[in-house]
């Protein structure tokens, strides 16, 4: 694509390579645009290493048929890739979020296979190389990221042996029946492998890859070290990512989130217990079964609008998928009939959001909330879920979260649950709704523990420490 490789005059020896510029379009009314900074956790691990290495982001501006020039945001340097309408069609809403994403959440909807948005994925995964190729320095350091770029590690390494290669999939990585699947499974192991360290969520992660390596590509293997032709080794691991913990403490910390907070529940009428979910809408955040198990619990009489309320925050995403309108209206008609059946005059039993928030709100949610509700059916990580634990500084409020969420791991004195068990799921509700303070303080405090000292920035300098790494020798 012509105009990409004006970039070429940038060099760095730290570059991050992801879908998505870490920025947002602000467009202005005198027709200017300006971009502000994107509120990810990914930004804010990442701005340090960026300055200290005078680092480089390539990624996607997120319009299509958009030529920019690469520009400067708060010391980053932004390296825009232009897509096409269609290949935003095939490469980002196809092959990305209409094949893998269904395939690597456990096939919750059914992914779907076609030649020609595995062709746009290859031609745009070796757009990303190439121009990472142009940018980086002798002997950089580039850091892939995800789901939609698995192709250019390899891509990036026949093009430039001399650089360090890091690649991380923030979504989960499937088991092998599941990943047979793709007619293109062998391509997908391959790009991959061109990184020296891959890390994955969850240690089943990376084992489910090293397994298909070793089982599909014939490759040997020593636990999380893989063997490649030509005498190379790549290692493959699990690096669980995090949260700015002390920023968003901070930011709950201030009295203007606790004054907001309040106000939260007081629009909601004060009921004994605010119950909070949020989430991108998304058919794997497991929505409709926290929002069934919730509706039950009032029909049956097992608790009433005065006692809980639940705010649902659901960030339409996706939407010209189908999957994602039709899971829309769903969702739509489920809040709409139980809000019908048990709702009051000024009191829904569910207040439901579609609107994306600065952080100062969600953290205000967060400190509202005194139960939060995290029913993925499968999540990479879900970051949510650490959000809600690093706000409760007054170590009161309690999590419900699901086993299927890599969160799981780590947050081991939730409320866990089983989304598909909408039986279990009242009855942790319940539980975790009437639980008394000694018993959530408990939790809370070992939880707290756990994220303080496990940030995002631990994260990054842990995951770009080990790619420095030498291998120890066998
Ligand atoms: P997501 O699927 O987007 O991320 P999650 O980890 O929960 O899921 O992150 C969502 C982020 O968006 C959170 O920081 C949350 O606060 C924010 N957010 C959600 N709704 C919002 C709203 N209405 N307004 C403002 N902010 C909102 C993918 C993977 C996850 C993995 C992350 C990071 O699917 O499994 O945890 O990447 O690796």
């Amino acid at each position: 694509m012509p105009g990409q490789v004006s970039a070429a005059s940038r060099h760095s020896s730290f570059v991050v390579v992801a879908n998505r510029l870490p920025v947002d379009r602000v467009n202005h009314a005198d027709g200017s645009i300006t971009w502000r900074t994107s509120p990810g956790g990914l930004v804010t691990a990442l701005k340090p290493v960026m300055r200290e290495n005078d680092g480089a982001w390539i990624g996607w501006p997120g319009s299509p048929d958009e030529k920019l020039e690469p520009f400067d945001e708060k010391g980053m340097a932004l390296i825009p890739v232009t897509l096409s309408a269609q290949e935003v069609e095939e490469y980002y809403e196809g092959f990305s979020n209409g094949t893998l994403w269904p395939l690597y959440h456990d096939v919750i909807v059914a992914p779907e296979f076609h030649r020609e948005w595995w062709d746009a994925y290859v031609e745009v995964n070796a757009r990303f190389a190439e121009l990472t190729a142009d940018v980086a320095d002798k002997g950089a350091t580039a850091w892939v990221h995800d789901y939609q770029l698995q192709l250019v590690p390899a891509m990036l390494r026949q093009l430039r042996p001399d650089i360090k290669i890091g690649f991380f999939l923030h979504i989960p990585f499937p088991p092998t029946e599941l990943f047979l699947q793709v007619p293109w499974r062998r391509q997908l192991l391959e790009g991959l492998l061109g990184a020296d360290l891959i890390g994955f969520q969850r240690p089943g992660a990376a084992a489910n890859f090293v397994r298909l390596v070793r089982h599909k590509l014939g490759y040997k293997t020593h636990r999380d070290r893989i063997y490649l032709p030509g005498g190379r080794t790549a290692r493959a691991a699990s690096y669980p990512i995090s949260i700015d913990a002390d920023g968003l403490e901070a930011l709950a910390r201030k009295p203007e989130t606790i004054a907001r907070a309040e106000e939260i529940r007081a629009g909601v009428g004060r009921p004994a217990r605010v119950l909070l979910g949020v989430d991108r809408l998304d058919y794997t955040k497991g929505i409709r079964q926290r929002l069934r198990a919730f509706g039950e619990l009032l029909r049956d009489g097992q608790c009433d609008v005065d006692e809980a309320v639940f705010i649902q925050v659901a960030t339409p995403s996706r939407e010209r998928v189908e999957q994602y309108r039709v899971l829309r209206n769903e969702i739509d008609r489920l809040v709409g009939r139980i809000n019908g059946e048990q709702g009051r005059i000024g009191r829904p039993a569910i207040q439901y959001l579609h609107s994306s928030f600065p952080r100062s709100e969600m953290a205000a949610l967060f400190t509202a909330a005194d139960v939060m509700v995290v029913t993925p059916l499968r999540d990479g990580m879900n970051l949510v879920a650490k959000e809600y634990v690093s706000c409760r500084y007054d170590n009161k409020g309690a999590l419900v979260l699901s086993e299927f969420a890599g969160a799981a791991d780590e947050l081991k004195q939730a409320f866990t649950v089983n989304p598909y068990d909408i039986n279990g799921l009242k009855e942790t509700l319940l539980t975790a709704m009437r639980a008394d303070e000694r018993d959530l303080g408990r939790r809370m405090r070992a939880m707290r523990r756990y994220i303080r000292e496990h940030d995002v920035n631990r994260w990054a300098r842990g995951f770009l420490a080990d790619l420095h790494k030498e291998p120890p020798p066998d």
